[in-house]
């Protein structure tokens, strides 16, 4: 690792400060260095405010601010070009005459994409791009699927048998996955904007689809009710988070409760996305049922799949698991008694 890199590494590991607080807007880092020595160091802290670039500047201490003039800027992100809620950043680097800008990588969102550095080029500056690029745009991976595929990033998740069953025949609900996991689960739940479920598993889970057991927010619940038949006692339709019912007649709003209405005679999923994309909501975590998520696989429309299975549970006779094709295996975990793995669409590779 050379010293650009190891100063990029710095910059992702501010910008990841800002996890759970900056969403939609992406995690961003940025170091100051004048003699290979950090003079600043800054990260985009709370949606709305002051950027990374911003923070790192103001953080220079009174002894060092002449140096500015002759530091380099490490950013693991393509500095902005527009007024946003903030000004563009590219400017106030422009105005303290910072000579030289190393970046992670390009910003892909519309208002700024490319333009940030272009201005700093038109600037004098000289400028260096894609240092780290891959982890950078990894950090970001929500943002980026965002911004350049136009649907959101969506995370599948399933529990099932040893025997690779998610419910048994009866349709009853299997407890399939332990005190640990569960908690994972939340966790995960935490991470995304929103949470997808089907009809069916609505139904006979009554799942509450909210964060209890981790720190940090709950998504916005989303469930499939085709033809509104759900009973309105159920949990998901309750709670303070907003619940949005996708179903075939209704286009309202009341309080938390949102319709969208679909083409249930058209393929549901990519509706379903671009309704998501027009909300802002950058990532969606599917949690089933088997239909709902083999849609979601067979479109090739998903991003990750992880898999919690029970080792030590086999049900014999039940609703088989969906079946991943072109996946990747990328890693396991064990929770104990549940072993977690971790897919990417192998067709990406
Ligand atoms: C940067 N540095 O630290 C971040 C950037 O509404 P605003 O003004 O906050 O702008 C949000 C957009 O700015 C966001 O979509 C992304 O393109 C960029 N984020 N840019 O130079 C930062 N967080
Ligand atoms: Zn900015």
């Amino acid at each position: 690792m050379n010293q650009d890199e190891r100063y990029m590494l710095r910059c992702m590991e501010l910008a990841r400060l800002g996890a759970g607080s900056v969403a939609p807007n992406p995690m961003v880092g940025a170091v100051l260095v004048y003699q290979d020595r950090i003079i600043g160091e800054g990260w985009h802290r709370q949606y709305g405010q002051a950027h990374a670039e911003v923070n790192c500047i103001n953080s220079v201490a009174a002894i060092d601010q002449p140096h500015i003039r002759q530091a380099s800027l490490y950013v693991s992100l393509e500095p902005c070009a527009h007024y946003g809620k903030t000004p563009p950043c590219s400017d106030l680097i422009i105005e303290k005459q910072i000579p030289h800008v190393v970046i992670g990588c390009r910003d892909p969102f519309k208002e700024v994409d490319g333009r940030g550095i272009e201005k700093l080029k038109q600037a004098g500056i000289t400028v260096e791009v894609g240092v780290l690029e891959d982890a950078c745009k990894t950090l970001n991976k929500r943002f980026f699927t965002f911004h350049t595929t136009g649907r959101p990033y969506v995370v599948l998740k399933w529990a099932q048998t040893a025997d690779h069953k998610m419910a048994a025949n009866t349709g009853e609900r299997l407890l399939i996955s332990n005190a640990y996991s569960n908690r994972l689960v939340h966790r995960w739940r935490s991470e995304e904007a929103a949470i997808l479920v089907g009809t069916r598993t609505a139904m006979l889970d009554n799942p509450s689809l909210d964060n209890r057991l981790w720190s940090g927010k709950s998504p916005v619940r989303m469930v499939i009710d085709r033809n509104l038949s759900l009973p309105s006692s159920l949990k998901l339709f309750n709670g303070e988070q907003t619940t949005i019912v996708f179903n075939n007649s209704k286009e309202e709003r009341h309080n938390q409760l949102w319709y969208h209405r679909l083409d249930f005679e058209a393929p549901v999923v990519p509706q379903l996305l671009k309704a998501c994309h027009h909300l802002q909501l950058q990532s969606i975590l599917v949690e089933g049922g088997k239909h709902l998520l083999q849609q979601f696989i067979d479109e090739a429309l998903w991003d990750e799949a992880r898999v919690i299975t029970n080792r030590q549970l086999n049900i014999g006779n039940g609703l088989p698991s969906p079946l991943l094709t072109n996946a990747d295996m990328q890693l396991e975990e064990q929770w104990e008694t549940d072993h977690i793995t971790y897919y990417t669409p192998g067709l990406l590779h």
